[in-house]
């Protein structure tokens, strides 16, 4: 019998994705490239099994612990079906049972689709043989898990064709390129959100003025601008220009109809302690960035994390639950649980 078990990882986004191109629905075309760094996947994960049977009647989906509406998910059936066409027919006519789980918060703005959609699309790949591509396969499940398949820092290159062929994930350094770089994520707020990422972008394409610049302009730049901070290692303005982006999501996001606000009291709250904290060391030494959720992760050197630590629990007492240290930040790739 067929099965595999596999692991992969969130990635968290320092120029952001949001929004798809007309047409781009299905595929999951964006709107703009996007960069993101891979992370180890300690302590965040998804994991997925997979087994391949002639005993069930319908392919099943169990995530974290509950099943599936497997038939109506589109993005599920899209991915199966791919898998199917690109693998060897004794294997495409047996049914899939998987089994899914994240050990964190799931669609809380902690990049749980990259890595789901990622274990996903690996898992399949693994257990029908099939020639697709992971990458592109986790692409078509969740836009930003096309990131998830590789390591160090990787950029999403949205491509010109309406197929999507020149639509797809490159790695830009591998984890050894920045090895100083750390990664910490305070979780401000467990709960699901109430807008998903796929209907808040949809929102803010239509509605929001400031969607037009962001896709035609800034962000062309920016990314031009941060891979080459990216190169040269330098950390203020690779923080500088990831909190700028940041904060034009959250703009995006209060100028659409009707407004979108993930972030909360307390995101405010640790925005306005890294400003504070960089001021007083006279550089920037500490980034945020926040996805479509309260969760604030943040950016820092090697040199900095003791104090980083220290000031971040000092000021948030409570947060010693909730602060996570991702200590190898920069990791290779999704791997297969032996
Ligand atoms: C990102 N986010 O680049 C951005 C930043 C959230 C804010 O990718 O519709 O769950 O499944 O393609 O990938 C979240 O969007 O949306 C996201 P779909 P996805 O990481």
């Amino acid at each position: 019998m067929a099965h595999v078990t596999v692991t992969a990882p969130i990635n968290i986004a320092f120029i952001k994705y949001w929004g798809k191109r007309a047409g781009g629905e299905t595929l999951i075309l964006p709107t703009n490239d996007s960069f993101s760094i891979t992370l180890s996947t300690e302590p965040f994960r998804s994991k997925t099994s997979v087994v391949l049977t002639d005993k069930i009647a319908e392919d099943e989906l169990w995530l974290n612990g509950k099943k599936s509406d497997f038939a109506s998910t589109a993005r599920l059936t899209n991915v199966l079906e791919t898998v199917r066409a690109t693998s060897p027919p004794e294997l495409a006519k047996l049914k899939a049972f998987i089994v899914s789980e994240n050990n964190f918060p799931t669609a809380a703005g902690m990049a749980s689709s990259a890595s789901g959609y990622c274990a996903l699309a690996s898992a399949l790949v693994r257990a029908f043989q099939s020639t697709a591509d992971v990458s592109v396969l986790s692409r078509i499940g969740s836009g930003s898990a096309c990131r998830s398949a590789y390591g160090g820092f990787v950029k999403w290159l949205m491509g010109k064709e309406e197929d999507g062929s020149d639509c797809r994930a490159v790695q830009y350094v591998d984890h050894t390129h920045w090895p100083e770089m750390q990664v910490l994520c305070a979780v401000l707020k467990g709960e699901q959100k109430d807008v998903s990422s796929t209907k808040g972008m949809q929102l803010s394409l239509q509605t929001s003025p400031m969607m037009k610049d962001r896709i035609e302009t800034i962000v062309p730049a920016r990314m031009e601008e941060i891979s080459k901070a990216v190169t040269e290692r330098n950390f203020d303005k690779f923080a500088e220009i990831t909190m700028i982006d940041s904060d034009d999501l959250q703009q995006v996001c209060a100028t659409t109809i009707p407004k979108v606000q993930y972030a909360t009291e307390d995101s405010y709250a640790m925005i306005r302690l890294i400003h504070a904290f960089n001021k007083a060391k006279g550089k920037r030494v500490l980034a945020y960035t926040f996805d479509a959720g309260a969760n604030c992760f943040m950016f820092t050197l090697k040199e900095n994390i003791a104090e980083v630590i220290a000031v971040l629990l000092h000021h948030f007492p409570t947060a010693d639950e909730s602060l996570c240290f991702n200590d190898t930040s920069l990791v290779a790739s999704y791997k297969a649980v032996e």
